[in-house]
């Protein structure tokens, strides 16, 4: 199926998920658990759009895998894998605040952000109707505005998005982190979605994002979005973006941010 096919079906979908996440947000929002600590919770919504994604994804294409923030990996022998968070920014869904998404990619090979490769994405965000979607070599869009980053800006000037861990003891040290990171740049945003902070850094809302312990599905699509406007994406030192670190800014920019990252990164 050509990726224009693939990103049609990831569109769909996650705009039809994106209307069911919607309405369970205005009819009350319930915790199902907690996962990796006593903040980092799953609702009911997230544990229900996702299996309608993953059941409309089957229907469609049935012999591909799936990897999802809250069901886990089911294998395919397609050598595509759907890699989907249901509700990313779940902490802001939670609060009622109006900036959460649905991400939904399809990659080739295995679903290891290290090794894969990313077809095409959508990410939504249904309380403004933003859709952003791409296709590898196809573009990256805003509905059908085509997007390109920021031009470049110095350190001093950029604005810059990221975002800290479920987890105290590393959000402490992020936190250090950034408040040595906040005067070298123009401001720091913490948005709480991190594709919706990578779609900013397509679209130039942001400079660049950067964020350590993000999942696959975090950054699957958002990733694709941001590289197809433009923007290098990449871990540090060369490797791929992955959960060890992932930075996304114009190519000036981002090496400039990496140098001062990689001295102190927490
Ligand atoms: C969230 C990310 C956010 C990060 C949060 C959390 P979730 O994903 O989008 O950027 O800072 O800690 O990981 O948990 O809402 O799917």
């Amino acid at each position: 199926m050509p990726h224009d096919a693939l990103l049609t079906l990831a569109r769909d979908v996650a705009v039809e998920a994106g209307e069911l996440a919607a309405r369970r947000r205005a009819e009350g929002v319930e915790i199902a658990d907690h996962k990796s600590s006593p903040v980092d919770v799953v609702t009911l919504a997230d544990r229900e759009t996702e299996h309608l994604i993953r059941e409309l994804l089957a229907d469609a294409r049935p012999n591909d895998g799936f990897l999802g923030e809250e069901g886990g990996e089911a294998g395919g022998s397609s050598g595509l894998t759907w890699v989907v968070d249901p509700i990313d920014g779940t902490v802001n869904y939670l609060y009622g605040i109006p900036h959460w998404a649905v991400s939904i990619a399809v990659v080739e090979g295995d679903p290891d952000p290290l090794t894969w490769r990313a077809l095409a994405g959508c990410v939504t965000n249904p309380v403004t109707g933003e859709i952003y979607t791409a296709s590898d070599a196809g573009g990256a869009f805003s509905g059908n505005q085509q997007l390109r980053v920021a031009e470049p800006a110095s350190l001093a000037q950029s604005l810059i998005g990221t975002g800290f861990s479920y987890d105290a003891i590393v959000r402490g040290e992020q936190g250090e982190f950034v408040a040595r990171l906040l005067p070298l740049v123009r401001d720091i945003r913490r948005f709480g979605t991190a594709s919706l902070d990578l779609c900013a850094v397509a679209t130039g809302r942001l400079n660049g994002y950067f964020e350590r312990g993000l999942k696959p599905w975090d950054h699957a699509a958002a990733a694709l979005v941001a590289r197809e406007a433009g923007a290098v994406v990449t871990g540090l030192g060369g490797a791929p973006a992955s959960a060890e670190f992932l930075l996304a800014a114009p190519a000036e920019l981002a090496s400039a941010l990496e140098r001062e990252l990689a001295n102190r990164v927490a």
